[in-house]
């Protein structure tokens, strides 16, 4: 059964130029681009897409972040896709992911104080409905 997953490259992923770096790893995996626009995050749509987090004490500089530049959405499918680009994605803080990794290959911590790292990718089935939904109606 194939299933979809979102992701969005940051806007540090776009500034640095590694919007083609990070959906070929995507596609040389093999999964599928399905759907894919370009555009700035307002506040309506992080509160929706980052709803868990919205108490959380680092949600302000987050979004901050996350405002700070143009981003790339996409719908990704295949099947396991969800649990394949959380794999390929890596751990939350890019000093800490491992290498082959897209944030332990191309993410470092830059003394922002904030975790720029590249790429989100949906953790769920649940999620993964909820978020292509907020960034393609
Ligand atoms: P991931 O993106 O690895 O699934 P989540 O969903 O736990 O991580 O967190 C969403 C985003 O919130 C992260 N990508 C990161 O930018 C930010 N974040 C998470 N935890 C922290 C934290 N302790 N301090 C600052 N920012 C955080």
């Amino acid at each position: 059964m194939s299933e979809q997953t979102l992701i969005l490259v940051k806007p540090d992923g776009v500034k640095r130029g590694l919007v083609g770096e990070i959906l070929r790893r995507i596609e040389a995996k093999g999964y599928r681009i399905e759907r894919m626009r370009m555009l700035t995050a307002t506040d309506e749509l992080l509160a929706k897409h980052y709803h868990e987090h919205t108490e959380k004490p680092f949600y302000t500089g987050m979004t901050d972040y996350m405002k700070s530049g143009p981003i790339v959405a996409a719908v990704i499918e295949g099947t396991r896709v969800i649990e394949g680009v959380r794999s390929l994605s890596g751990a939350t803080e890019p000093t800490a992911a491992a290498p082959g990794t897209i944030r332990g290959d191309l993410g470092r911590d830059w003394g922002t104080g904030e975790i720029e790292n590249l790429i989100h990718s949906s953790d769920g089935e649940e999620s993964a409905a909820l978020e292509i939904s907020v960034w393609f109606d």
